[in-house]
């Protein structure tokens, strides 16, 4: 990335030296993983390019937005609703972290037993490595998993400008009704920061943006039950993680563009591999930017990832809310009532993962799954039994998986997602 922006980087506050070695890292971890695949469609050039300008052309974006009087929300889970963010007029975006930075730092506040997102997201910030968080005006957390909700309040003495929304842990009425009011609350709050009311016609307009956003991201997604898989999951993976931070608009335009080629490969059977290529489906934690290890391990191993039941995949787009509210109280009621359709582990009990994990694995023609979880991610990591138990009753393969953001284990992972891949391989043959 160029010298140019050195100037923004420092006005925000990052630590020149420090970014200047991540970035180098980054782009070479990019080349050796993305620009060295083959066959890819020519639709993966705007996101090399968004990548290649991740804290460059965006952040540059950003500033100006903000000079013109809008603010940045900064999120960290897909449940916090993006329909009343853009309706303010704001920006959102992804503040998650899938690289091991700053860890040192992180680790005197956080006990080292704490999942490596978590880390990652303190890391960021203590290492002044990331011009996302210092761009943001507020930051919204969640009570979703006891480390997040901790780690916020650390955050919030450092930073001064954390935003926690209450979610419950279970989805019966009582939750339901505590939703509904928080997101009513975030409204109010959103109004104070921005010092714009949310109307109707903003709402309906914001909650339009969001809905198309995330059919893009569904037609993305139906192109790759297809036989060759027109695409590879490293490319899909990078377009999810991408989501979270780039222009909402133009990222619909891009990956829509994306999916009509897409659609010549289908229908000339082009593929990003031969036909029969084991496919694999991911579930489990999601895997923030630049966390590509896992689909790396499956694809440089002879398979091909064909989703991700994931907040960083379908987990964030498979529900839709109809965008075109009578009021803005009915508006707010149906974005809230949408958001808890999102079937993370952190809920209980957390039975429409399982059916959602079956049905993609069924609908994408997957031959088996593999669990993710990070480490200490407890959540992902205890609902793993009941998802192996479940696709054992469908005799569907799976593989369970805990790692982090070190490479450490590349090996020993590899030896384990190549042998899955030769028992998928046996049940193919059958
Ligand atoms: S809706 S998955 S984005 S909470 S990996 S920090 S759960 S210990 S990120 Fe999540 Fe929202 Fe749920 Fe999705 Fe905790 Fe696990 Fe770490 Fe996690």
């Amino acid at each position: 990335m160029s010298e140019k922006y050195t100037e923004m980087w420092r006005s925000l506050g990052l630590n020149l030296e420090a970014h200047q070695g991540l970035l180098a890292v980054l782009s070479d971890a990019y080349k050796g993983i993305y620009l060295s695949q083959k066959n890819r469609p020519e639709g993966m050039k705007y996101f090399d390019f968004v990548i290649s300008e991740v804290h460059g052309r965006r952040i540059v974006e950003i500033v100006e937005e903000k000079s013109r009087g809008k603010q940045v929300f900064g999120t960290f889970c897909v449940y916090v609703p993006e329909e009343l963010i853009l309706a303010v007029d704001g920006l959102c975006i992804g503040l998650c972290a899938g690289a091991d930075v700053g860890t040192e730092e992180a680790e005197k506040y956080l006990p080292r037993n704490t999942c490596a997102l978590i880390k990652a997201f303190m890391g960021f910030k203590l290492a002044g490595l990331c011009p996302y968080v210092e761009s943001s005006d507020l930051i919204i957390g969640e009570t979703t998993c006891d480390g997040k909700k901790k780690a916020y309040e650390i955050l919030n003495e450092i930073t001064g400008k954390v935003y926690v929304m209450e979610l419950p842990n279970m989805k019966a009425e009582e939750g339901k009704r505590l939703w509904r009011s928080e997101v009513k609350k975030l409204a109010d709050k959103l109004t104070e920061v921005s010092g714009k009311k949310i109307t109707l016609e903003k709402l309906n307009e914001a909650a339009t943006v969001v809905w198309e956003k995330r059919r893009a991201l569904q037609r993305l997604s139906a192109l790759r039950a297809s036989d060759p898989s027109p695409i590879s999951g490293l490319d899909c993976l990078l377009i999810n993680q991408v989501s979270f931070y780039d222009n909402p608009v133009r990222f619909t335009q891009m990956v829509n563009a994306l999916c009509d080629e897409l659609e010549g490969r289908v229908k000339n059977n082009v593929g990003v591999v031969p036909k029969g290529t084991p496919r694999i489906l991911v579930s489990g934690s999601p895997m923030a930017i630049p966390n590509w290890k896992l689909h790396a391990i499956i694809e440089g191993s002879g398979a091909v990832a064909v989703g991700e039941e994931s907040c960083v995949g379908e987990r964030n787009f498979k529900t839709q809310a109809d965008p075109q509210f009578a009021t803005v109280e009915q508006g707010l009621e149906a974005i809230a009532d949408r958001y808890l359709t999102i079937n993370c582990a952190c809920f209980t009990p957390n039975e429409g993962r399982l059916d959602d994990i079956q049905d993609m694995a069924a609908r994408l023609h997957a031959h088996g799954v593999i669990h993710y979880a990070l480490q200490f991610c407890t959540p992902y990591m205890v609902e793993a039994y009941k998802v192996k138990q479940r696709l054992e009753e469908k005799e569907v393969p799976f593989l369970r998986i805990e790692t982090d953001y070190s490479m450490e284990d590349m090996g020993q992972l590899k030896t384990r997602v190549e042998a899955f891949i030769e028992v998928m391989k046996d049940g193919m043959n059958k």
